[in-house]
């Protein structure tokens, strides 16, 4: 039985989502974007009112919503700016190795961790020489005589870095043994050895936070092993296969404020006397924004959906993510060209669109990287 019908709880959901979104962080979007600020007080207020790491299962202390009803939330907070949404919901992507990987004793003290605290997780897997070749990871895991590892290496483009008070790591026993040589580790920030490298100045979704992380003879107790060498890859990959279709709902929510901000121009903005709504070519190009929004969405739900019922189906979450990443990124550019040379200024709101689109395409696994997973499950080759 296929139902799009909303419970009267997501609808409460959204309109919580959605009302924070417009009143607590429209107003200091620009500033924050200015600065490249991630403005943690917002983060809390998030977090006690449950917008922060939704999916956090009950028996932890967290609410136990399901991915369909994560996605809304990621929508509404990304509509009113994707960099400090991106901040927001990382810790998602943080835990989900631990919650997919961990021990009891592991997931008590880490998602109890972040389910009684306002704290911030992150994800390393990327480095300066290997961000799509995860295989191709150099940072070193070496076992020491207590089951712990000592680790060496330099993480880069990690999201959160400077916030997190705890790091999931992806390092190898053995770079030649690639997938087969991987672990994960739990890292504290202030582990001995562990340093946050420079902050990032990015184009766009500036307000998030996204630094390197250096290891320099980090030892890693055998209770914050998550993965031994060997089974790191395969949870780095399950956790994206969890993750990815949120990135389609940061899509939606970037896509419906491009649609929100063109219309509202089109019917204002006048060019040969009539307002440039009234002019076919814009017309289609608003039209197309609606579509796409309409089918990321679909896809979004579709992925959530088989989340939520334990179908594994790690091909419509790359669908999700590629399509929404590349949909966004075009009602972004359509989004500037609407507003004219307007579209092209900082005093409107559209060219921020465009530059926070662009990293829809290349985080969690960049366009040509989602089609080359796609395209091995078509061929059979994957
Ligand atoms: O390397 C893989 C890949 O996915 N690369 C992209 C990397 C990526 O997505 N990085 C994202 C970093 S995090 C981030 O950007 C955060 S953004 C900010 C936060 C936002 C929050 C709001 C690849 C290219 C797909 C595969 O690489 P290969 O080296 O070619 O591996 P394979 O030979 O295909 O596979 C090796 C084994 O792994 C198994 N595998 C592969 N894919 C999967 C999935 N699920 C489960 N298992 C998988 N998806 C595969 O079956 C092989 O298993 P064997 O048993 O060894 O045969
Ligand atoms: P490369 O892998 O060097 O790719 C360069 C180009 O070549 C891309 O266009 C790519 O698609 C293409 N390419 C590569 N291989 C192939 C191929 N086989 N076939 C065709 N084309 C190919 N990482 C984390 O671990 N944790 C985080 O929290 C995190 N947050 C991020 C936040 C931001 C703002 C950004 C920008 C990145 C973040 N990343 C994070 C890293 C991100 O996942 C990587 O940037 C991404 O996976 C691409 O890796 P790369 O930058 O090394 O590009």
């Amino acid at each position: 039985m296929i139902d799009f019908e909303l419970s009267e709880e997501q609808r409460a959901l959204i309109d919580t989502a959605r009302r924070f979104a417009r009143e607590r962080i429209i107003p200091i979007v620009p500033e924050c974007d200015r600065e490249a600020r991630f403005p943690r007080h917002i983060f809390e207020e998030a977090w006690k009112i449950g917008l922060v790491n939704p999916t956090l299962p009950s028996e932890y202390g967290g609410q136990g919503l399901s991915d369909v009803d994560s996605s809304f939330i990621t929508e509404e907070l990304a509509y009113a700016c994707t960099g400090i949404q991106t901040s927001m919901t990382a810790n998602t992507l943080g835990l989900t190795p631990i919650r997919l990987g961990g021990t009891e004793e592991q997931k008590k003290k880490y998602l109890g961790w972040l389910s009684s605290e306002p704290v911030f997780c992150s994800y390393a897997t990327t480095e300066p020489a290997a961000g799509s070749d995860v295989a191709g990871i150099q940072t070193r895991a070496v076992k020491d005589s207590g089951g712990g590892y000592v680790l060496n290496g330099t993480k880069c483009w990690i999201t959160n870095a400077s916030l997190a008070s705890f790091y999931t790591i992806f390092a190898t026993e053995n770079p030649e043994l690639r997938h087969k040589g991987i672990g994960a580790f739990i890292v504290h920030r202030d582990a001995v050895g562990l340093k946050v490298g420079k902050h990032e100045d990015k184009m766009g979704q500036r307000a998030s936070d996204t630094c390197q992380v250096m290891l320099d003879d980090v030892h890693v107790p055998a209770s914050q092993v998550l993965a031994p060498p060997g089974k790191g890859f395969k949870l780095a990959m399950e956790t994206f296969n969890q993750t990815r279709p949120d990135i389609g709902a940061i899509a939606v929510g970037l896509m419906r404020r491009c649609l929100d901000e063109s219309v509202a121009y089109a019917k204002e903005r006048k060019t040969f006397g009539v307002p440039i709504g009234q002019h076919q070519l814009v017309q289609a190009m608003i039209a197309e924004m609606a579509i796409r929004i309409e089918a990321t969405s679909l896809l979004v739900r579709k992925a959530a959906w088989n989340l939520d019922k334990g179908i594994r189906n790690p091909i419509v979450s790359s669908y999700a993510k590629a399509f929404g990443a590349d949909a966004a990124m075009q009602s972004a550019l359509d989004a500037v060209q609407i507003f004219g040379g307007n579209g092209y200024v900082k005093e409107y709101p559209v060219e921020k669109l465009m530059r926070d689109a662009k990293v829809l395409q290349i985080y969690e696994g960049t366009s040509q990287i989602q089609r080359i997973i796609i395209a091995r499950h078509a061929l059979g080759t994957g």
